[in-house]
């Protein structure tokens, strides 16, 4: 397969502007009739082109245009397109028939059935195995859809827009349903369903006085479990009002549940597919962070009917437009829902686990790729993570008024166009007259700036002098970097460790945020009183690495009494970190230090603070992981001493904050009935954070403790971690522990994923050999990516010491995995494959066989090209 480059792209040659699909829904032939309005783009005049349309996977029947069937020779078919070789000069109508097998299609892209329910997946390039089209996403059309099904199998057949007819055929054994959807959109946000599903329904009146029909179609019997899903929805659609004026626009809006899906979640127009995890969910089944996911999940997908269908992209290299905007809107929605420092902590410790990690391999790339091979390997925390925090740096640079004076007018501006990222930033530059011309290079150039910064105070002058260099290490095809445009917020501290008035050059700072716009600046702030410490990147104001020479005084200090909540919580990681860092070295050489021991103090002070919410606190008790540890290391990584590291600190915190940690524990327990609430969820975050600890000093009544936990839970966040911890301890408990959770869930296709996960992450010396058994049980399936995800994608991304063992045996395995997965399902094999990414960071024994897994995937036969893509990049 050849690269795609975005300096390459053209205006399609021909427009489609209306698409009337007729599918009768046959487990392994299905037929596709496809009657499309054709056009010449007046925007490629000139370009007079044979059509050619995109089809994969297709059994071509019949081709007509204005009602002529086409012969033979009128038409070039290859594996991936059909070329006409004549078309008229003007409009015409293209009828083309094709056939697809839904039940062999395991990839999960285009029609296909999960659990006999039929449904599709179009994102990014699935409309092609679905029947010929441009299938590109500044081709944007109405459509109609005639969908018809045996009504004893698919008695429910949906699909976007709203209803126009439905009905019985003669015979009495089939039906059909008519569907139209009003607002033009490019061929990735079409889909249908056709099932015997149970909704269910509620309303929603619009802020301008319409009501919207709202259903949640879900396995029968499980209704009860999508009332969450439902009051997400509910709620997203008001905030969307209220926050940037967004009402939506059909008369329904339908979201459906199915098991086996490529991803969480897809934002079809006025239909929404959903992997079940993320809508299933009640107290005995979910965990606080899935009803956490649900809602924020929901959201995401909900907003995207703004930002991605209405506004959609103009080609994929503008992914983040939509991705990056609908991320940050859905992190904007869930910090107003919940805790908005809470929810900071969590989305910055995920961008700084997931992003900066790929961003510091070999998989970098930019926030806007310029080119791939495979656009399914760029749904990347690079593209929705990083590129939500470029929104949110704009926002922190124009100001809240400034940044919604942007949105609207990027919502007037683009309402029905297929946009681009500079258009995107244009509206902005617009709406404020602020240049960001230097800030667009935050979506060119790859890697995470490295900021080192140094405060230097004079006490004669009162003044403390912030010089800050920034370093832009090369990542993959960019060796030299432009310096970029860093807004940093920030805060003095006086030795109270109260905030000191700002005042940047002489004239005052009110809302404490500096752009650090060249490579090295200073920063001046006069009368200061005494020499501050300062409280840099407040908010994580940018997507940056900060080094800034801290003694542990002034550590302690911020971790005391920053008055910003998050770069209070952002000192004590940093801390935590820096004595992780320290006890490996010491480990290595064979030195002994005293580190652990200050930290847990200073730890056990601010956790201490009862003023501050329950939830917070237990984002203090949380230490980094041990990934988070060795992407610090960077190099030479023994996984194995950070693991031990890790796990003595963890031992040592339990011990030193042993009487604290039993307070917490008992004073958090639940007081009333389960409820989702972020405060109740808080509260039992902060009481499961302290019996972690505490399991970790391994006291016959800690691990008493942590049995009794999971014996007595009474719901399955509670229950879910002691699993996880029991697991990871083993012993009798941790084998009657998971026997029960078995025996309780074996008949539930989403909870069942817990236990998968549980003993896939033990760092255990015989977890491989569990693995390995696990992937046989008559519940596993590779064709299942949750199942792949719990236990292949648990075992590789989130156990360090035992997929890293020094004998290589992780990295075989995980090879022999994805060389299946790839005969199955590519998207899934590749997304597993990128778990091996930072290879090039171990030491040189782990490093020399993991470079022998990967060779072997390179020499494999007949790769796909996700697979292909993924392997090049990481060996290259
Ligand atoms: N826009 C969607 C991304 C997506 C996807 C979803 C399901 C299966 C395959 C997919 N490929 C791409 C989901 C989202 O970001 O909202
Ligand atoms: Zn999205």
């Amino acid at each position: 397969a050849r690269p795609v480059h975005l300096k390459d792209y053209r205006p399609p040659a021909y427009l489609i502007d209306r698409v009337n699909l007729d599918i009768s829904l046959e487990p392994t032939r299905t037929r596709v009739h496809s009657k499309l309005a054709v056009r010449a783009n007046p925007k490629a005049v000139g370009r007079r082109e044979p059509l050619r349309l995109d089809g994969e996977h297709l059994e071509l029947a019949s081709i007509a245009i204005d009602g002529r069937p086409l012969a033979k020779k009128d038409y070039k078919l290859t594996d991936t397109t059909l070329t006409l070789t004549k078309t008229p000069s003007g409009p015409f109508t293209l009828d083309i028939t094709t056939f697809v097998n839904p039940e062999a299609n395991k990839a999960l892209q285009g029609i296909y059935r999960s659990n006999k329910v039929y449904c599709s997946q179009c994102e990014a390039e699935g409309f092609r195995r679905i029947t010929y089209f441009l299938d590109r996403p500044d081709v944007l059309a109405t459509y109609t859809v005639r969908l018809e099904a045996d009504i004893a199998a698919a008695p429910i057949l949906l699909a976007n827009g709203n209803l126009l007819e439905r009905g019985t055929l003669p015979g009495g054994s089939r039906h059909y349903a008519i569907w139209r959807d009003p607002h033009p959109k490019p061929c990735y946000l079409f889909a249908i369903v056709g099932g015997n599903l149970a909704p269910i329904s509620s309303t929603f009146r619009t802020m301008s006085g319409r009501n919207v029909d709202l259903a949640i179609y879900v396995e029968h019997g499980k209704e009860a479990r999508a009332a969450w899903a439902m009051d997400s929805l509910k709620r997203s659609m008001k905030w969307d009002e209220e926050r940037f004026g967004r009402e939506y626009d059909l008369d329904v809006f339908n979201i459906v549940a199915v098991s086996d899906f490529n991803m969480g979640a897809m934002e079809n127009k006025g239909l929404n597919i959903f992997n079940d995890r993320l809508i299933l969910a009640s107290p005995e089944t979910a965990t606080d962070a899935i009803f956490e996911a649900i809602e924020s999940v929901v959201a995401h997908e909900y907003f995207h009917n703004w930002t991605g269908n209405r506004i959609t992209c103009r080609d994929w290299f503008q992914l983040c437009l939509k991705e990056g905007l609908t991320v940050y809107r859905d992190q904007e929605f869930s910090a107003d829902e919940r805790s908005a420092t809470v929810q900071r902590i969590i989305d910055v410790r995920g961008l700084k686990t997931h992003q900066f990690a790929e961003d510091a391999g070999p998989l970098a790339h930019p926030v806007r790729p310029e080119s791939y091979i495979e656009i399914n390997n760029f749904y990347t925390a690079t593209v929705y993570e990083k590129g939500a925090e470029l929104v949110r740096m704009i926002a922190t640079i124009l100001g809240r008024d400034g940044f919604r004076q942007g949105m609207d007018l990027y919502f007037e501006r683009h309402d029905g166009d297929a946009a681009t990222v500079d258009e995107f930033v244009t509206c902005f530059e617009d709406a404020s007259g602020v240049d960001l011309s230097q800030f667009k290079l935050w979506y060119s150039q790859a890697g995470t700036p490295e900021l080192i910064a140094n405060l230097r105070y004079d006490k004669d002058k009162k003044v403390a002098n912030l010089e800050v260099e920034q370093i832009l290490a090369p990542t993959p095809g960019q060796p030299s970097k432009k310096p970029m445009h860093i807004p940093i917020r920030l805060g003095l501290l006086g030795a109270n460790g109260h905030d000191l008035d700002l005042r940047l050059d002489g004239k005052p700072l009110e809302d404490g945020v500096v752009s650090l716009t060249k490579r090295k600046q200073t920063f001046r702030f006069s009368d200061v009183p005494s020499r501050p410490v300062p409280s840099l990147l407040r908010g994580f104001s940018a997507p940056v690495n900060v080094t800034l020479d801290l003694s542990d005084e002034d550590a302690e200090l911020l971790m005391a009494s920053d008055s910003d909540l998050f770069n209070r919580w952002q000192a004590a990681n940093t801390y935590a970190a820096r004595t992780l860092v320290e006890s490996v070295k010491a480990l290595t050489t064979g030195k002994r230090t005293n580190q652990g021991l200050r930290f847990a103090r200073a730890l056990g002070s601010a956790v201490q603070d009862d003023k501050l919410e329950p939830a917070y606190r237990a984002e203090l008790l949380k230490l980094p992981t041990q990934s988070d540890i060795a992407r610090i290391i960077g190099k030479n990584v023994d996984p194995a001493l950070v693991h031990r590291a890790h796990r003595q600190l963890m031992k040592l915190v339990g011990k030193t904050l042993g009487p604290l940690l039993e307070d917490l524990y008992r004073d958090m327990a639940d007081r009333g009935p389960f409820s989702p609430d972020a405060e109740s969820a808080g509260r039992r975050a902060l009481r499961n954070a302290a019996l972690t600890l505490l399991a970790a000093r391994g006291t016959p009544t800690d691990v008493a403790r942590l049995a009794q936990h999971y014996g007595t839970a009474t719901n399955m966040t509670d229950r879910a971690h002691a699993l996880f911890l029991l697991a990871g301890r083993g012993g009798t408990e941790a084998k009657v522990a998971l026997d029960d959770f078995y025996a309780t869930w074996e008949k539930d296709n989403v909870v069942i994923d817990t236990w998968f996960a549980a003993q896939a992450q033990s760092p255990l010396a015989g977890t491989l050999s569990r693995v390995k058994a696990l992937i046989k049980h008559p519940l596993f399936s590779l064709t299942a990516p949750n199942k792949v995800r719990a236990v292949v994608g648990t075992f590789a991304a989130a156990n360090p010491v035992q997929f890293n063992r020094p004998d290589g045996a992780g990295y075989a395995f995980l090879t022999d995995q994805v060389l299946a997965l790839d005969k199955i399902n590519p998207q899934i094999a590749a997304r597993m494959l990128g778990t091996l990414r930072s290879w090039r960071a171990l030491e040189s024994g782990r490093r020399a066989k993991a470079r022998k897994a990967l060779q072997r995937i390179a020499r494999a036969k007949s790769l796909s090209p996700d697979v292909q893509e993924i392997v090049l990049r990481v060996l290259e």
